[in-house]
């Protein structure tokens, strides 16, 4: 009798534990998008979903040898244009770079001359998920074509357009 008591105080108790848990992970995998004269923007994988979504693969060199992988993110000047960062200003854009940021202090600059479609066109991708999965860590920078890992960011914690 009493552990069956102790059993179903228990279960609430649980519930509580497991709803911390996962927000907690949620929380983890968000990152901030600053911008001058922006307000702050969170982007985490629900919030990146209502963007055109784009997969890519990738190979590259890293310390522990050649590392691949598909992703499904979001091309980082789809999400400034959307955001209403960049706009039809070539000139004006052209003078920008976005620094991002890791939780581990990673820190990584693109210019946005780079990621424009007319000018360098390269696919860069703000990645969610990697192989059909969520990514653990948070969100991740895919820079197809790179022949090195160290661009390919990880636990994005901010993004700052400057
Ligand atoms: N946050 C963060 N991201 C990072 C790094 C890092 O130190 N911190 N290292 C980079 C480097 S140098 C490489 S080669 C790849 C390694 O990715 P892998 O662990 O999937 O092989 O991650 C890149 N992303
Ligand atoms: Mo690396």
């Amino acid at each position: 009798m009493h552990i069956k008591t102790h059993r179903i105080a228990s279960l609430p108790g649980l519930l509580v534990l497991a709803m911390l848990w996962t927000g907690s992970a949620v929380a983890g995998e968000s990152a901030r998008l600053n911008a001058p004269d922006h307000p702050p923007v969170t982007l985490d994988a629900s919030s990146l979903a209502q963007l055109p979504v784009t997969e890519t693969t990738t190979v590259y060199r890293s310390s522990k040898g050649i590392e691949s992988g598909l992703y499904k993110g979001v091309l980082l000047w789809d999400l400034l244009v959307a955001q209403g960062v960049v706009t039809e200003d070539h000139k004006a854009a052209l003078r920008h770079t976005l620094l991002v940021t890791a939780g581990d202090g990673h820190q990584v600059a693109f210019s946005i001359g780079e990621i424009a479609p007319e000018f360098g066109n390269r696919p860069v991708l703000l990645a969610y998920e990697m192989n059909g999965a969520p990514i653990p860590d948070g969100l991740r920078m895919v820079v197809p074509g790179d022949l090195r890992g160290a661009r390919h960011i990880k636990d994005i914690v901010t993004l700052d357009y400057r």
